[in-house]
């Protein structure tokens, strides 16, 4: 019986990305998002208490509290029995720990805090704003040739070959918010090795139970 409390919304990747691991790795857990969240307030007292950094996910396992996504993920796959989420040949393993990292700091920053975030918050006036434009396809740009890096790496299946490893639980998430903005359908029709890769996970159990279901409004402005 595990004792796994998964602490998160919904709605944010780096949450689904560790509900994700747990279904692929086939640990049951409960998902807590009670007194996470009071949109547009800092965060709160409950967060903050069990991470000072007042950020999630946060993992619960008995008396030991883990955050910060990737260690999160790290410790789920190398806890519990249940299909490996990493390689096993050294090189291999330093590969993705490689990915791990650039997912983490490069593409979360530039796809959902840079370019995602900002469009959702946006509205039409501010859409159109020139300065707003010119700084979102600066972005645009930047993403466009993240993805093409990406996409040789993803020429064997997934991000580390034929293995559905922790980076694809990190990044698959990123692109299901990039494909619901303006021009990202478009972006990863361009990286097809990508693009396939995320049709891929859309399939997938563990990303239909986590599906964040994003509202009417935001499919339709892609
Ligand atoms: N470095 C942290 C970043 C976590 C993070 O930015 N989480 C977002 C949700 S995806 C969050 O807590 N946002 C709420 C806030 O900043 O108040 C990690 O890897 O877990």
């Amino acid at each position: 019986m595990s004792s796994l409390t998964i602490i998160g919304m919904p709605r944010s990747n780096l949450t689904r990305s560790v509900r994700i691991v747990c279904l692929e790795k086939e640990v049951p857990f409960e998902f807590s998002s009670k007194n996470v969240q009071t949109p547009g307030q800092p965060p709160t007292r409950a967060v903050v208490q069990i991470n000072p950094f007042g950020k999630v996910p946060i993992l619960v396992d008995g008396t030991f509290v883990l955050f910060e996504t990737a260690a999160i993920c790290r410790y789920i796959d190398d806890k519990f029995s249940g299909p490996l989420l990493r390689p096993v040949r050294a090189d291999k393993l330093a590969r993705m720990n490689q990915w791990i990292s650039l997912a983490m700091t490069r593409l979360d920053q530039n796809i959902i805090r840079n370019f995602v975030i900002p469009m959702v918050f946006a509205d039409s006036q501010k859409r159109h704003d020139p300065a707003f434009v010119t700084q979102m396809n600066q972005i645009a740009d930047v993403i466009r040739h993240d993805l093409t890096v990406l996409d040789a790496a993803y020429g064997d299946g997934w991000i580390c070959g034929q293995r559905f490893t922790i980076p694809d639980m990190l990044i698959m998430p990123m692109l299901h918010y990039l494909h619901a903005m303006p021009g990202g359908p478009e972006m990863l029709a361009d990286v097809p090795n990508v693009n396939d890769a995320f049709q891929r996970f859309k399939a997938r159990s563990s990303a239909i139970q986590t599906d964040p279901i994003l509202p009417e409004k935001l499919q339709k402005s892609a």
